[in-house]
């Protein structure tokens, strides 16, 4: 299995831990998008929308971290990366989508450079964009996260992907400077996965050549 994906990337993050939640091996070859490599002859052809991630796995390539990991947990359905009763499965995948499919897209590279290029936004307009919308998904997540029942992670005794994409926020979060402090409850959830041990091998972290 092949992870096309860079380290900073908090869409490739959301993959790698779901890969070792389940104990999968994979290579993870780096697409630098700093260096605007996702928009290559070679990668559009890996995936035309000039992303990562992309999975490539027994002759398939898969894109969209949603769709990957919605592939994985279906794939390899032990251990489950959702929960069991259909009610929270849909809970489950809504939490995820908060981040994965409203907050995230504001203000991946593209978006970013476009404000940059047509809009003039500097480094200081950009950072207050992406950390208004990240700050607005971290208010709806502790206030959802008060209407579950006490447990370590979203759904029971283990992680899954509200609790994968819950945390890619918050690592976002964390590159674009947020104050995490008013948000108590999802910085509880994040220091619980911070001990789980496929949460901190898929942690963003500079490699020494990049
Ligand atoms: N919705 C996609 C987002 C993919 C995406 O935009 N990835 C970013 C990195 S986190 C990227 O490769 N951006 C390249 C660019 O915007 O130029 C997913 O969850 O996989």
């Amino acid at each position: 299995m092949k992870l096309y994906g860079f380290w900073r990337s908090i869409a490739s993050y959301r993959v790698r831990v779901a890969l070792h939640l389940k104990g999968l091996d994979f290579e993870e070859p780096q697409v630098n998008l700093l260096e605007g490599h996702q928009f290559t002859p070679e990668f559009l052809a890996i995936n035309p929308s000039g992303a990562v991630p992309a999975l490539e796995i027994d002759g398939h390539m898969l894109t969209q971290s949603m769709a990957i990991m919605e592939y994985l947990e279906e794939r390899f359905p032990n251990p489950p990366l959702l929960p069991t009763d259909p009610w929270d499965r849909a809970e489950a995948r809504a939490l995820a989508q908060d981040t994965v499919a409203d907050a995230h897209p504001l203000f991946v590279p593209r978006v970013r450079k476009y404000l940059t290029v047509t809009f003039g936004a500097d480094e200081a307009a950009i950072q207050a964009w992406a950390g208004h919308w990240l700050a607005k998904g971290l208010q709806s997540y502790e206030v959802r996260l008060a209407k579950r029942p006490p447990a370590p992670f979203v759904f029971g005794d283990t992680p899954g992907i509200a609790d994968i994409a819950i945390k890619s926020h918050v690592v976002a979060s964390g590159l674009f400077g947020v104050d995490m402090a008013p948000f108590e409850r999802v910085r509880a959830l994040s220091a619980t996965l911070d001990g789980v041990d496929a949460f901190r091998r898929a942690r963003p972290a500079a490699p020494q050549t990049v």
